[in-house]
């Protein structure tokens, strides 16, 4: 038997939680496809000698796939589709990183971790500079108040002239780049870089295939200038070119998203990745309390708190189980304790902790603020839900985006109906896509709405391999949503060419073929309920 808590031990446990929080540095991956993110995921692993060698096989063709990249399809593709947790301890700080899928199909994965994390590091690509999704990804951080670490990647390849990137990224997203770290060598030819905080050199050796940590060299100004001559010269010109704009860091405006500190890198040679470690240790910012939907602040030493940002079955063939993802907002968590699942005001008992590699994961008997940790089996827990022990808090409900897309699914053999229908729960309780009921096409053919096309590949993918329930997709001719209810349905009924369904929530919505048909409804009955879904931040 244990004995009762007394206010000692309260007062002791939320002095670690402060401690604990303290050392914390949650951030996430995030950029446009193919930038390199889970490549860099796993350089920075690399780096921090949580894993031996990096098990890519650098090059998408044939390559094994990155630690984070875990699922067939990923690896198939060699592109993310979901994102992936990893935490790990670098210096004396734990890290816990998440690698998210860059593709514009898979944002809501993307967003919602976005809502987990206290920072984000947003990797550019030398060549291609500022992409459409980079732009959306800025303004969520923006939006949200992520301080933005960027790294340009890929500088081991053809690319774009320094200061032209650092002018893009101005006047694009309106951050100040302030880079800590300026390239010796143009794009293609990556010598080292710049050390602005102290003028040395950092000299890259290549390592075969960037398998292993590469060697960096410290030279100091006069021995660098006596190895790379013209080269070096030219970087401490630009870089005092910088230092006259007034590009230095600032922590305060950096926190405060007016600056961007840059670093310059090759992730595929791991060049770069332990300044990028050192940055996140240094700069970034440890968790600190959060706010709840009233907006009342739980501080980081008040009793356990926690949300779920991402549910996801599947990562194991063997097990097949589900793992609820969540963040720790407050206090202390231990395995085995019993908290409130807000949502049902049920207690919850936490006997299955995880903390997450990719696809490996370990008990976890202990965590603090800040950091991620997988549930398992927890079928009752549903993404944006709250944990708490003691004082009930609820976090601010998880955005759904608006379905473009939409298709009716059947199963493909009439005797998996079974499968079929605990496939078709379990995809629509990740998000993988939304399911709607319509009455017209009646149980067996729920309607699948998605934010990208390629998500109905997931589905499909996953409904056969992970369900053995094999299934026909029909792509249906509409493209928005609007929320309407139950007063409103007769005189919908009314219209052509729309349909109504219902979520799984019970609300109901009408799809449209586009957005005159809408307006053509709304025109006809100005009275009708028709509210547009909460706006798409990122598709
Ligand atoms: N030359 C070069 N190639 C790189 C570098 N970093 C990544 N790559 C390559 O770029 C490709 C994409 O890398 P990933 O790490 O899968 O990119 P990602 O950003 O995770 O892609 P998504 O998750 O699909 O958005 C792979 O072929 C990598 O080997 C780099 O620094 N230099
Ligand atoms: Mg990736």
């Amino acid at each position: 038997m244990t004995a009762a808590p007394t206010p000692g031990d309260a007062d002791r446990t939320a002095r670690s939680a402060l401690a604990e929080a303290g050392r914390r540095r949650t951030f996430a991956v995030i950029s446009h496809p193919d930038a390199g993110k889970s490549t860099l995921t796993e350089a920075l692993a690399l780096h921090a000698r949580v894993i031996g060698q990096a098990g890519a096989v650098h090059g998408k063709a044939g390559r094994r796939g990155t630690v984070s990249d875990w699922m067939d399809m990923e690896k198939a593709r060699g592109i993310s589709i979901t994102s992936a947790a990893l935490q790990f301890e670098y210096r004396d700080a734990v890290i816990n990183l998440l690698d998210t899928p860059g593709h514009a199909d898979f944002s809501e994965d993307t967003y919602r971790v976005l809502t987990a994390v206290d920072a984000a590091v947003m990797l550019v690509d030398a060549a291609k500079g500022l992409e459409t999704q980079t732009m959306k990804l800025f303004a969520v951080c923006k939006h949200r108040g992520i301080p933005i670490v960027t790294v340009i990647n890929k500088w081991d390849r053809p690319g774009k002239d320094a200061l032209e990137l650092m002018d893009e990224i101005s006047e694009r997203t309106g951050l100040t780049p302030t880079p800590l770290t300026w390239p010796v060598g143009i794009a293609g030819d990556f010598r080292g870089v710049l050390d602005r905080r102290d003028g040395t050199f950092r000299r890259f050796t290549r390592t075969a295939g960037g398998a292993t940590i590469a060697p960096e060299e410290l030279l100091t100004a006069a021995e660098a200038t006596a190895r790379e001559g013209e080269v070096w010269q030219q970087a401490e010109e630009e870089a005092e070119l910088l230092e006259a704009t007034g590009a230095e860091h600032d922590q305060e405006s950096f926190l405060s998203g007016v600056t961007t500190p840059v670093l310059f890198a090759s992730a595929v040679s791991n060049f770069g990745v332990g300044a990028l470690l050192d940055t996140l240790v240094d700069l970034a910012p440890p968790p600190a309390g959060r706010p709840d939907a009233d907006g009342a602040v739980r501080a980081l030493g008040d009793p356990f708190s926690a949300f779920v940002f991402k549910v996801q079955s599947g990562m194991d063939a063997a097990h097949r189980d589900r793992l609820a993802y969540i963040r720790i907002c407050s206090g202390v968590f231990e395995r085995g304790m019993v908290v409130t699942h807000g949502r049902t005001k049920r207690p919850f008992a936490t006997k299955y902790a995880q903390q997450v590699f990719g696809r490996e994961r370990e008990s976890v008997d202990v965590a603090y603020p800040g950091d991620v940790v997988g549930l398992v089996n927890a079928s009752a827990l549903g993404v944006g839900d709250s944990l708490y022990t003691d004082r009930p808090v609820s976090y601010p409900p998880l955005t759904t985006f608006a379905p473009e897309h939409f298709a009716v699914v059947r199963s493909r053999d009439t005797a998996k109906h079974k499968q079929f229908r605990k496939g078709i729960e379990q995809l629509d309780s990740e998000g993988v896509v939304q399911v709607l009921r319509s009455e017209r096409r009646g149980d067996g053919s729920p309607v699948l709405a998605v934010v990208g096309p390629m998500q109905f590949e997931v589905a499909t993918h996953r409904m056969e391999h992970e369900f053995n329930a094999p299934v026909a997709l029909d792509r249906l001719p509409y493209n928005m949503a609007m929320r309407t209810d139950e007063a409103s349905l007769p005189l919908i009924a009314t219209s052509g060419g729309v349909e109504v369904v219902q979520r799984t929530n019970g609300e109901l919505l009408v799809l449209f073929p586009d957005k005159w048909a809408l307006r053509i409804l709304q025109q006809r009955h100005p009275d009708l309920t028709l509210e547009p879904l909460v706006a798409a931040q990122l598709a």
